[in-house]
């Protein structure tokens, strides 16, 4: 495996073998039946055309050419940052055929998050579109280059101005026979953690455990080559790339249909025109389309499986799902780092309502531990380790934070704080890590805090959720202030965040000027204390 990744123990490994959980599958193939269908079969539609799977495979082919003619090869490392365009698929199918591994960056990252991910995978390249609303990609891309070493292209989606533009990355393909062949069992891409509290960490995903994860999912989903899924959310992050989501949807030979935003204008139409079966959201996303229902004119009854993961959904909200769009509800309690865990489509309105599902896998090895690391009881609080085929088993290059987030045997602690049913499904009651889940945005506190102390106006700063019926949590900055007649302004403070190039997902949404944070018996701040002055406790939910 890479240097810089932990890989599962051989013994272990075997097992995951013997059991046919690991193949020899790579990443980046599609069914040989589909392409070789010609104009009869469609990989991806997009609002303005559509593309074949035999014009997939072959653009595939003749973009991995490309990039080995301009000197990327196997095991190179490229930061992609691309909506969810026809182009993006193919990006990710021709690095996969090379052995160049994407480090997919979220459509919200900026120049502080860029330059990160280049810095931590040593990124020979990033894959950006020319300009998003609100952002200049090819302006990111220079402040990254001034600042890092060794980011030699920039390959840009429409106009390059003085970089090259992706269209240009293009040969003839070279025959099969004459290219290295790549190991299943090394790394295949990076995906992004949300759940550690500093900047993100790279996970390491292997052919084997990502195609694994892509053939579980979408059996128990029930995706197969009739099967439309729409890609709302942005294609880079795990949920809308592989559970079974896009590669896992071509994987079948059903059809990807490309959704540039995931608000229901946009996607109602996508749904009626490709005849989409089956979509993935963000909690916040769902009272949206449940509210545009009632005055959209699309026909939404091809519409079988509606996933909804990334943060919690509430027991009303989710009551709502299949009367108003006849579909069935599945939650989706997932994270980059591996575990998936589904509500089944044929489990009962109450364990849909209130779960986040079960695991995918019989391999999925779970424990819920209390505070002291003693198996906590069904029904009881507790924290969710896990190890198994599709779980990483460390982040990259990162000993240290190894070394505190998993066991001795290899066991991954989430940060999640769970309560388990007999049967096994889990509810997300909380989290351990200081990370701030807005509406399936993952918030690191500490990095945002660390910034905030820029500013020569505060002294102390601490990032808090706030809890909102929408977003589930919001951000609160919590400042203490150096002069108490010259506190910041909540403006000042986002504008000063958002010039130093940070996601805008980051920025906080409210702030509190407090004359002291309280502090712990240590002298740091009191994170819950802050929480219990600024939220009035609330009465338990109650169950029906
Ligand atoms: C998904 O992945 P990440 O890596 O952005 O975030 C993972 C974290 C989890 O550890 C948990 O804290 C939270 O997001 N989370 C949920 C949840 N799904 C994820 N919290 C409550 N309810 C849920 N249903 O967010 C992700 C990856 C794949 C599929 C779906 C979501």
């Amino acid at each position: 495996m890479r240097e810089g990744c932990v890989p599962w123990p051989e013994k272990l490994a075997g097992v995951y073998r013997e059991r046919g959980y690991w193949t020899d599958e790579l990443l980046g193939g599609l069914p040989e039946d589909a392409v070789a269908a010609g104009e009869a079969r469609t990989a991806l539609v997009t609002r303005d055309g559509s593309l074949t799977y035999a014009g997939l495979d072959a653009a595939a082919d003749r973009m991995a050419a490309g990039l080995r003619a301009r000197g990327l090869t196997a095991g190179d490392a490229v930061v992609v940052q691309l909506p969810n365009t026809a182009e993006l698929v193919v990006v990710c199918l021709a690095l996969f055929r090379t052995g160049v591994l994407p480090v997919f960056a979220l459509p919200a990252h900026r120049a502080v998050e860029i330059e990160h991910l280049v810095r931590t995978s040593e990124a020979v390249a990033y894959i950006c579109p020319d300009v998003t609303p609100g952002c200049d990609h090819r302006e990111v891309a220079r402040q990254v280059q001034a600042r890092t070493e060794g980011l030699a292209h920039v390959l840009v989606s429409g106009d390059p101005g003085p970089y090259t533009a992706l269209s240009e990355v293009d040969a003839a393909p070279e025959p099969a026979a004459d290219r290295a062949p790549l190991d299943p069992e090394d790394v295949a891409l990076f995906l992004l953690s949300g759940g550690t509290s500093g900047p993100p960490k790279l996970i390491p995903r292997t052919h084997a455990d990502y195609t694994y994860q892509l053939r579980a999912s979408a059996r128990l989903c029930g995706v197969g080559a009739e099967s439309r899924y729409l890609a709302a959310l942005p294609v880079g992050h795990n949920f809308a790339l592989g559970c079974p989501g896009v590669l896992g949807t071509l994987r079948q030979g059903g059809t990807v249909v490309l959704a540039p935003a995931p608000t229901p204008d946009v996607c109602f139409p996508l749904v009626e025109k490709a005849g989409v079966t089956v979509s993935s959201l963000v909690p916040p996303l769902v009272p949206l389309w449940l509210d545009a229902v009632e005055w959209s004119d699309s026909d939404l009854s091809s519409l079988r499986l509606l996933q909804v993961g990334g943060a919690r959904l509430d027991p009303a909200t989710a009551a709502r799902v299949s009367p108003a769009l006849g579909c069935t509800l599945q939650q989706v309690y997932g994270m980059a780092e591996g575990l998936l865990n589904f509500t089944r489509v044929d489990d009962p309105p109450e364990i849909v309502h209130h779960t986040q599902g079960r695991p995918l896998s019989p391999g999925d090895e779970i424990r819920v531990t209390r505070e002291d690391g003693s198996p906590a009881a069904d029904g009881e609080e507790g924290e969710l380790l896990t190890r198994g085929p599709y779980t990483l088993r460390g982040y990259y290059r990162a000993p240290e934070r190894n070394r505190t987030h998993f066991t001795d045997d290899g066991f991954f602690a989430t940060g999640d704080l769970v309560t388990r049913d007999p049967a096994g499904n889990f509810a997300v009651v909380g989290r351990i890590n200081d990370v701030i889940n807005r509406g399936g945005e993952k918030v690191p506190a500490q990095e945002v805090e660390e910034h905030l102390l820029h500013d020569p106006r505060v002294q102390s700063a601490a990032l808090i959720p706030l809890p909102d019926p929408h977003w589930g949590e919001l951000t609160c900055a919590c400042v203490q202030p150096r002069d108490a007649a010259d506190p910041p302004e909540l403006r000042s403070l986002q504008n000063m965040l958002r010039e130093k190039g940070l996601a805008a997902y980051k920025l906080p949404d409210r702030l509190e000027i407090l004359p002291q944070l309280p502090l712990t018996a240590v002298g740091k701040i009191d994170k819950k204390k802050l929480k219990s002055l600024l939220t009035p406790a609330e009465p338990p939910e109650e169950r029906p």
